[in-house]
């Protein structure tokens, strides 16, 4: 469906938004768990953005960090595990009016839905999505997920895993997104920096927080966390150039717990914009017909 036929909401209401106006369900996650500060960042930066609140989407597939879309009163999608990406897709594509978020896990994001990601990265669809990074799958309480590091024992792998983990940064540079963080939701002041960034980036803007599940996988992230006794190494954007991918792989394929900050970012047309131009040409090249006209004119050649 497309701009054209779909009618935005007449908006009445300037209201400043607030975390009051965002919160909506009571979070159901465990005590402790990271994925509470990355919702309270995500509330702190929508207030801090003004983003207008009818415009606000998220969309999730399945996890408890896929639980997100029920805590923020906001449009919302509680989508099929892994398939978030495409539907958010199509709503990014056919609404250019609204901003679209799309939240996750590490299984979600990299093994059933690792697929999507990768097509939706080199589209440079303009959306934000933030993969809550637990090295571990939650909601199905302690299977091996893709960043789970070799050793982990888990239901799947009691004996402990032997898979090598991928390296999130090193697929999201490969995979053609033009906006690439890391961060830590124990890390407040810079998660919301972070968040900050990528909402403000015109593409595909992807960050990977770490956030731990005290009750699957506790002290995952002791190593990145100073309160623990852990480093938290930001990346010095006065020394990397962010539009250097070779300089991001390097930075990448630094050791445990490696460093935080934007990995890279560069400007490149969005899908939304060069779709855009794509539907404006036709139209004027055929006179100015309505896209269901030229919908319907091509389903009439395929007969
Ligand atoms: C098609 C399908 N396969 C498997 C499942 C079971 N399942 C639900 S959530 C999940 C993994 C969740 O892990 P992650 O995305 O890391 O989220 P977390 O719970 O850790 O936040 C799995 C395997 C499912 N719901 N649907
Ligand atoms: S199981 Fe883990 S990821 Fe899920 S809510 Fe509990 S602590 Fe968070
Ligand atoms: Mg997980």
């Amino acid at each position: 469906m497309s701009a054209e036929t779909i009618t935005a909401p007449a908006t009445a209401t300037p209201e400043k938004l607030t975390k009051k106006i965002l919160t909506a369900d009571h979070p159901t996650w465990c005590p402790g768990c990271g994925d509470f500060a990355v919702l309270a960042v995500f509330y702190k930066v929508l207030e801090k953005l003004q983003i207008p609140h009818e415009n606000i989407v998220c969309v999730a597939g399945i996890g408890c960090s896929s639980r997100f879309p029920y805590f923020v009163n906001s449009h919302g999608i509680h989508f099929i595990h892994g398939r978030a990406l495409p539907l958010a897709t199509g709503i990014s594509l056919s609404r250019p009016d609204v901003h679209v978020f799309v939240f996750g896990g590490d299984g979600d994001g990299f093994s059933i839905g690792g697929n999507h990601l990768n097509h939706a990265a080199r589209k440079n669809i303009k959306l934000t999505y933030v993969i809550m990074d637990n090295f571990v799958y939650g909601l199905t309480k302690k299977q091996t997920s893709p960043t789970s590091p070799q050793g982990f024992k888990s239901k799947t792998d009691p004996t402990g895993s032997i898979d090598r983990p991928i390296n999130p940064m090193k697929q999201l540079l490969a995979s053609g997104a033009t906006f690439i963080a890391r961060t830590h939701a124990a890390q407040v002041k810079h998660m919301m920096e972070v968040f900050e960034r990528a909402i403000l980036h015109d593409g595909f803007s992807v960050v990977e927080c770490l956030s731990e599940c005290v009750m699957f996988y506790e002290g995952s992230f002791d190593d990145s966390w100073p309160k623990k006794g852990g480093a938290f190494n930001i990346i010095d954007e006065t020394q990397h150039d962010v539009k250097d991918d070779i300089a991001a792989f390097k930075i990448a394929d630094e050791p445990s717990p490696g460093k935080f900050g934007v990995f890279y970012q560069v400007e490149r047309p969005t899908k939304n914009a060069m779709e855009q131009k794509w539907i404006d040409d036709t139209q004027s090249k055929l006179g100015g017909v309505s896209q269901k006209e030229i919908l319907k004119k091509r389903l009439e050649t395929m007969r």
